[in-house]
This record gives structure tokens, sequence and C-alpha cells, in this order.
């Protein structure tokens, strides 16, 4: 079953959306796999977005992502990588359609709310940069008779 890293950003966090952009998961058929609010250190942030690191924008980046807690998550189900991305609209939120997490809260493309992994290689060194084998969390859904 696939993996993918999810990451919700200052901006999410403090417009109070981190209910509702998981819902949006739960609600299109995944399963959470680990979660973890937490302060990302500048060493972190500039590993996590190394591939920008020439990029005009990094600096910005990197203090943005840096700015306050994030929700930090992996999620698992079919295409979940791919799917994830779709859900989470286009990078610029002017751009991304209504109906997409960014499309629906977003205008500015520095603060985007959320990150999604752009390719399985993406998903595994991502996940693996923020949780260690133990955090991730594989269990089966045994309660259908009751919920
Ligand atoms: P992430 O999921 O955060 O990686 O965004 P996405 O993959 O949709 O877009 P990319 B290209 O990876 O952007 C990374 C972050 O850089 C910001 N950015 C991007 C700018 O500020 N200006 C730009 O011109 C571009 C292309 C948007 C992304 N994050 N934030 N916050
Ligand atoms: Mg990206």
């Amino acid at each position: 079953m696939e993996r993918t890293y999810l990451m919700i950003k200052p901006d999410g966090v403090q417009r109070g959306l981190i209910g509702d952009i998981i819902s949006r998961f739960e609600a299109k058929g995944f399963t959470l796999v680990a979660g973890k609010f937490t302060q990302l250190s500048r060493e972190l942030a500039e590993t996590h977005y190394g591939e920008h690191k020439e990029r005009p924008f990094f600096g910005n980046l990197v203090d943005f992502i840096t700015s306050g807690p994030v929700f930090a998550m992996v999620w698992e189900g079919e295409n979940v990588i791919k799917s994830s991305r779709t859900l989470v609209g286009a990078t610029n939120p002017i751009e991304a359609a209504p109906g997409t997490i960014r499309g629906d809260y977003g205008v500015h493309v520095g603060m985007n709310l959320i990150h999604g992994s752009d390719s399985s290689e993406s998903a595994s060194r991502e996940i693996d940069l923020f949780f260690s084998s133990e955090e991730l969390v594989t269990y089966e859904k045994t309660l259908k008779q009751w919920i």
C-alpha cells in the first residue's frame, strides 16, 4: 500500500484548519499512519526543501515554514501520493481549483497551507526525514460492526 508525507504548514495551523484538512483525507478513504504537532528547526526545513536551495524564494520559504508549528502526517492508501496532490491543489492557490484545499482557503503562493510529497521517491525521503519507524502505526480496522 502506498504512503505519502503531508504537512499542514504554519498558516494552516494558525488559521484553525487542521481538523478540516484531516477530515478531507479521512473522507476520501485514506488511513492515517502517523501524526506529529511540531516546530521545525531551520536545519530540518532546509533539508526538507533542499531541492529549492538555489531558488530566489528559498530564504523566505525556510523563514515561513519555521515561523510556527506544523502538523506532520503520514497517510496510506491506493494512489495516495497522486490523489493527495489533487486534493491539495495547484502550488499557487490563486490557480488552484475550488474544492481543493489551496483553492478553497489560500491566496498566496508562499503560504499555501499544506505540503504533499510529489513522487514516491520524495515520499520515502520525507517520511524517513520526519518520522522514526516506531512512529509509523499500522493497524487493522476491527471495529466495523460498531462504527
Ligand atoms: P510543497 O508541497 O510545499 O512542496 O509545494 P508544491 O510541491 O506544490 O510546490 P513547490 B514548487 O515544491 O514549492 C515549494 C514551496 O515554495 C513556495 N514557492 C514556490 C514560492 O514561494 N514561490 C514560487 O515561485 C514557487 C514555485 C511554495 C511552496 N511552499 N510554501 N509555503
Ligand atoms: Mg513540492
